[in-house]
């Protein structure tokens, strides 16, 4: 029986696919959700007849964000003991390739989500951004360390300061996705490279990920733990609570600075 109400698993050949099915609210990342995803990761990862893995959302959202309905009144300290951003840890233990297939909205926990993928297959609909400074925070999940290290400082202050969002052609000139392909395949093409990559030595595979991701690792980690304090800071300021509430409530935020 499946248990799921949030994902749906299916297998194709020696491919994994997990989808992320939240549509009433743009697949946004609540903890039931990161849950799901990484209990369907961690089955596939320890399964001998899969080779790689697919994970996606819908065509509209990849996933719209954590989600802001579950986190708008929590302190700092619930922040820490909730750990949402444990999960994203999880995905990073994963050995076998995972590749996002993106299309519409990969937003803040979204596009963290994406980036921690090893490689990110989009839509022409796709578009990538951290919109979190909005809402009186900043990226908590890797996003201030990932995105800087894959488009470049420039771009990536634009994104976390300023809520540029890319579209997909800009994401391929800035090296965040692997290819853009039409909406009508993108979820094709993510399960066809997953299908030739799972087809290839498994042990090869995996050391092979683990060396490039250790090329793009070293001394990442260090970075993802300060940016998560600094996210789970901004918790205890006003700005947090009034810009959450004004996304909640359909408005505009009054930044006070405190
Ligand atoms: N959280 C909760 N609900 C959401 C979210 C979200 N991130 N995004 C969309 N929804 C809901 C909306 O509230 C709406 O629900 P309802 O119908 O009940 O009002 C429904 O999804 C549809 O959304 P919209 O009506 O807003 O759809 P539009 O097409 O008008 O707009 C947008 C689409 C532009 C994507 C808009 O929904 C939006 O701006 N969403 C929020 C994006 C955002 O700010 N994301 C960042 C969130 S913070 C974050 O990710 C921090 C990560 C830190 C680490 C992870 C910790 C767990």
């Amino acid at each position: 029986m499946d248990m799921n109400t949030n994902i749906l698993i299916e297998r194709r050949g020696r491919v994994g696919l997990v989808r992320i099915n939240r549509p009433q609210a743009l697949n946004a990342l609540n903890a039931a959700v990161m849950g799901e995803v990484m209990d369907a990761l961690a089955v596939f990862d320890t399964d001998s007849d899969i080779g790689a893995i697919v994970l996606t959302g819908s065509e509209r959202a990849f996933a719209a964000g954590a989600d802001i309905k579950e986190m708008a009144d929590a302190s700092t300290v619930e922040m820490l003991l909730r750990n949402s951003i444990g999960h994203y840890d999880r995905l990073r233990k994963i050995t076998k390739p995972v590749i996002a297939a993106v299309s519409g909205w990969c937003l803040g926990g979204g596009n963290e989500l994406a980036m921690a993928c090893d490689m990110i297959i989009a839509s022409e609909s796709a578009r990538f951004g951290q919109p979190e400074i909005n809402i009186g925070v900043m990226p908590g999940a890797g996003g201030t360390q990932r995105l800087t290290r894959a488009v470049g400082k420039a771009i990536a202050m634009e994104m976390v300061l300023n809520n540029r969002t890319l579209t997909a052609q800009e994401a391929l000139q800035y090296g965040l996705v692997n290819r853009v392909v039409p909406v009508e395949k993108y979820l094709d093409e993510a399960l066809e490279l997953a299908s030739e990559i799972a087809s290839r030595a498994p042990i090869a595979i995996r050391l092979a990920k683990e060396a490039v991701n250790h090329a793009f690792e070293s001394f990442l980690q260090d970075g993802v733990t300060d940016e998560r304090r600094s996210f789970y800071l901004l918790f205890s300021t006003q700005d947090q609570k009034e810009g959450m509430a004004a996304f909640v409530e359909k408005r505009k935020p009054v930044w006070k600075g405190s």
